[in-house]
């Protein structure tokens, strides 16, 4: 056999033989289809951060990562791209509660199991996903008006006539779902204070200013207001600032919100914002001990609450701040 004839085989066995070791490298990755909400606010960046640090090639996945602009419809067509894909686990942050029977049914009838991370699904048949793993939204709900009473009766303001106003989450969002709920559990239990109105401002800063500054055209003694993120809160206290009120421990409006991203502490040491209700976003770990357990054929609790805490101006903030992650 001439030269030129072996140097072509032995080549081909080459090439056969890394193409075959990428191929086993390629199949030994577990690949992962995360369908996430968006990147409307620093929690849902910080959350995205903790998945994509997460699965990485050299932890043994494949991400295949989709961000669906806080459309249902793009969550929806993410799925379907994963179940083409033939993917081993699809993550949904689902943007909101119903209209996902049909398409988990899909990814059932693939056989590829669904984990549910940050928010959750109102469903018949719970059975269409393996587990969730999130905050405990009623929980922050009712940290926050309990918070709200102490710290009114620690004023001296426990039987004033209380005025709140809400600037609520994404509607249907579980997240907004439970933080209505929550607070409106401790509201019911102080007949002085009185919910004056409630819209969303869809978790985002810019609409949460919107929001707040038609609050303010329409009343004219607003006591508390109540954000149900971060991003709103740090869009109502421009709104505030720019009709010429004050806010925080020493202002006129008693401002609170939920998330406690690192600008919240910026915003508390500023003296802007009286306290926020953590949310913690970094899911990515929890999700991928989930995925090694399924790995191992062990059972997976279906409900997993991740650990949460609140902060106040009362708090050495600089100090927690300094150690915290997101
Ligand atoms: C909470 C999450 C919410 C955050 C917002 O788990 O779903 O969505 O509170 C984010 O910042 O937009």
């Amino acid at each position: 056999m001439n030269k030129k004839v072996v140097s072509i085989l032995v080549t081909s066995a080459m090439a056969a033989s890394m193409f075959s070791f990428a191929a086993s490298a390629e199949d030994e990755l577990i690949t992962v289809g995360y369908a996430q909400v968006g990147a409307e606010s620093d929690w849902r960046t910080a959350n995205t951060e903790s998945f994509k640090s997460t699965f990485t090639e050299e932890n043994g996945y494949q991400l295949i990562f989709d961000d669906a602009q806080q459309k249902q419809e793009n969550q929806i067509k993410a799925i379907r791209s994963f179940i083409q894909q033939e993917v081993d686990y699809i993550v949904i942050a689902p943007v909101v509660e119903t209209g996902w029977e049909t398409v988990l049914q899909e990814a059932a009838d693939a056989g590829i199991p669904v984990i549910l991370s940050d928010r959750q699904m109102d469903l018949a048949d719970d059975s269409l996903y393996t587990c969730w793993v999130g905050g405990n939204f009623v929980k922050e709900g009712e940290t926050c008006g309990q918070w709200l009473a102490d710290y009114l009766e620690a004023q001296g303001r426990g039987e004033e006539e209380i005025n709140i106003v809400t600037i609520q989450g994404t509607i249907g969002a579980s997240a907004q779902i439970g933080r209505t709920e929550g607070v409106g559990n401790i509201v019911a239990q102080h007949e002085n204070w009185k919910m004056l109105d409630m819209q969303s401002g869809e978790f985002t800063q810019a609409k949460g200013q919107e929001v707040m500054e038609s609050f303010l055209k329409s009343y004219d003694d607003i006591d508390v207001v109540i954000c149900e993120n971060d991003n709103e809160a740090f869009g109502a206290i421009d709104a505030i600032k720019a009709a010429g009120k004050t806010c925080g421990p020493d202002g006129d409006i008693i401002v609170v919100s939920f998330d406690s991203v690192k600008a919240a502490f910026d915003s508390m040491i500023a003296g802007d914002l009286n306290a926020t209700f953590e949310c913690n976003p970094l899911h990515g770990p929890r999700v991928a001990e989930i995925i090694q357990k399924l790995e191992a054929g062990e059972d997976v609790e279906k409900i997993q609450y991740v650990d949460e805490a609140y902060f106040d101006t009362s708090m050495d903030l600089e100090s927690i701040l300094a150690e915290r992650l997101y």
